[in-house]
């Protein structure tokens, strides 16, 4: 039986028994089955309601409309799916303290694509995973708590995610086989447990597959053999599982094999395996996470965050039509700041995916508090021209949003109890890519904690400013990387400096950064011009970018008249302030929290100090030993 705590199995869906049985009525299926469970659990409130569902021809597939009147609420949907996106809309209103007479709604996802990628192991571990084991494998094998992942799928499609990745991108030869007869009972068997709630499963792929798994001496894409390789490949996975929705695969990417090693393009790689899951209807999304994993750190020409477009834009209209590109949002890899990746819109002939990460494991790792919903606002609103932004392509060149999963089996999901924010606000901002992080992270809040002014706005102040704050106290200004290398957790200025990630920041005793100009590695030239020109001159650059695109002096002024490097120790002192009043804003909420929140968070909180102390000290010194400057204010830096 799943757990019923207030803050465990159920996150943001907890429920709270009572002896109310609504009367639920209209067409038999799941979608009403969850209405019943849903209202039955949701206390006494409007226990003479009767409500209805039902399809509706004008209504596309997935969107639903919610009419309350006096004792009645109709819901009405173009498919089954959508009748229960319209059980947890019209339940969650109610949760958040609407009348039912006053419920009117429509709603539509503004893209059909709402993907989760889990980076799960088969032996139960997970990558960049922070919330416990996997929900999936366990020990070598497929290994799950049936109750617990009904939960898990109840959860995911209460905001609207419909595909969901379950095995770890980086395929070992064990996940590999995750296509074979051999596994293939058993995945069907968790694509049995998400169907009723609309998601659809993907299979992470290993490009080597027709050699590990077939026996062929090659993996060429251009190999008869290895083309039907994967036909009869995909015949029989969509045997056990027919509405599979693809497959996925990281090629050529941080020493994985792929296309480019052999001499094939990326376009070839991906529609070798497209034209197999075609007669099926699946889809291949193929990641651009591709890079010189092996750059010499002298070599100033490689530049990293040109190898993604480099790779991908020349193959616009190659691509079959059942290939997504996946493109992580940046051109480096999930800092806490970046630009957006220039290949975001600039192929107007290939269908495009946007990947974001909601597992923090460059901002935090679910000990420091980060609202991942403010960062992706921003990703959303970055321009593409000077008429177009991020959020304008989705639907048109953007026909996926794809996270990856920042959940395990803790038994909170996500580690950090507010972490939990970050799953909602992925699903609510995939499905309605307007809404703001104000408005999702009040939508959590209420729906976890309750709408008490008390507590809705000092938590809400505290989450919104958290992503401002953690990056206060990490690298500045764009340049990304000064991490521990391998774990990526806490401080180390020149942990990536000297090796072969591509990922430098260059500072010596005068200067810092790296000048991507068109005079520089020529980065700045990716992007469509009205962007370019915003980037490329220093003056124009948003300046929390600065030492992403340009190469500066200490002494170079800021806009506010401060130094750098003023500025560098001016915002280590302060996230560290920063964290000390998030603690004093939780410690003023006590008495509002259940014992079990609060103690969770603080425990986190205090955890989250201790980090923003370790990465102000490192960081002042280390730029104090460099320069020899002391902070103005004569705050205490060590030698
Ligand atoms: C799954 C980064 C992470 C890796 C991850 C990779 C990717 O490099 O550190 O853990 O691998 O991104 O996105 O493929």
């Amino acid at each position: 039986m799943s757990k019923n705590c207030s803050f465990g199995y159920q996150a943001w869906i907890k429920s709270q028994p009572s002896k109310f049985l609504p009367k639920v009525t209209g067409i038999d299926c799941f979608a009403l089955e969850e209405c019943k469970r849903g209202l039955s659990q949701l206390g006494d409130k409007e226990n003479d309601t009767t409500v209805t569902l039902a399809l509706s021809q004008e209504l596309s597939s997935e969107s639903y409309t919610l009419e309350g009147s006096p004792g009645n609420l109709r819901i009405e949907a173009g498919c089954e799916t959508g009748l229960l996106y319209g059980v947890y809309g019209f339940l969650f209103r109610l949760r958040i303290g609407e009348s039912i007479e006053s419920i009117s709604a429509s709603e539509k996802p503004a893209v059909s694509m709402r993907i989760l990628n889990h980076w799960d192991n088969i032996d139960g571990s997970v990558e960049r995973g922070y919330s416990g084991r996997s929900l999936f494998f366990d020990n070598g094998q497929i290994g799950y708590d049936p109750d617990r992942l009904r939960d898990y799928a109840r959860l995911l499609s209460s905001v609207g995610i419909n595909q969901i990745s379950i095995n770890n991108v980086n395929v070992t030869l064990e996940s590999a086989k995750l296509v074979t007869e051999e596994k293939l009972p058993d995945v069907a068997k968790i694509a049995d447990i998400f169907r009723p709630f609309g998601i659809k499963l993907i299979i992470a792929v290993h490009f080597e597959s027709p050699i590990l798994l077939g026996g062929i001496k090659t993996a060429d894409p251009l190999d008869d053999k290895v083309a039907k390789w994967w036909q009869e490949t995909a015949a029989t996975v969509y045997r056990y599982i027919p509405d599979l929705a693809g497959f996925l695969m990281k090629a050529d990417s941080e020493f994985r094999s792929g296309p480019a090693s052999i001499g094939r393009t990326q376009a070839e790689g991906a529609n070798v395996i497209a034209k197999a899951l075609k007669p099926f209807g699946g889809t291949i999304y193929w990641r651009c996470f591709v890079y010189n994993c092996m750059q010499d750190w002298r070599d100033t020409k490689t530049d990293r965050p040109k190898a993604a477009y480099d790779y991908f834009y020349p193959l616009d209209g190659q691509f079959d039509d059942n290939v997504i590109v996946q493109i992580k949002h940046g051109p480096m890899d999930f800092q806490v700041r970046e630009p957006n990746s220039p290949l975001l819109g600039a192929m107007s002939k290939t269908k495009q995916g946007l990947e974001l990460q909601i597992a923090q494991e460059y901002t935090g790792q679910q000990i420091d508090l980060y609202a991942t919903s403010t960062q992706w606002e921003e990703i959303l609103n970055h321009p593409v021209t000077d008429n177009r932004n991020t959020r304008d392509l989705i639907n048109q060149e953007v026909k996926a949003i794809v996270a990856v999963s920042n959940t395990g089996n803790d038994d909170n999901w996500t580690g950090h109890l507010l972490a939990q924010a970050n799953l909602y606000a992925f699903g609510r901002l995939a499905w309605n890519p307007s809404l703001t992080a104000d408005q999702v992270t009040k939508e959590w809040i209420a729906l976890t904690f309750g709408n008490e002014p008390n507590i809705l706005n000092p938590l809400l102040d505290m989450m919104l400013k958290s992503r401002l704050v953690y990056e206060k106290y990490n690298a500045p200004l764009g340049i990304g990387w000064m991490v521990n290398i391998n774990h990526h957790y806490g401080p180390s200025v020149d942990g990536y400096e000297y090796m072969k990630w591509g990922t430098y920041h260059r500072a010596n005793n005068t200067a810092i950064g790296v000048d991507r100009t068109q005079k520089g590695t020529g980065y700045t030239m990716q992007y469509q011009p009205y962007v370019q020109n915003l980037y490329e001159n220093k003056d124009t650059c948003p300046e929390n970018l600065l030492l992403f695109f340009h190469r500066l002096p200490y002494d170079y002024k800021l806009r506010s008249g401060r130094t750098l490097l003023q500025y560098i120790y001016d915002t280590h002192f302060e996230g560290v302030e920063d964290v000390e009043s998030f603690i004093k804003t939780w410690n003023s909420l006590k008495e509002y929290m259940p014992e079990e929140a609060y103690v969770q968070v603080k425990k986190r909180l205090d955890a989250q100090l201790e980090n923003a102390k370790e990465w102000r000290d490192v960081v002042n010194s280390y730029f104090f030993r460099k320069t020899g400057i002391s902070d103005e204010k004569g705050r205490k830096i060590y030698e």
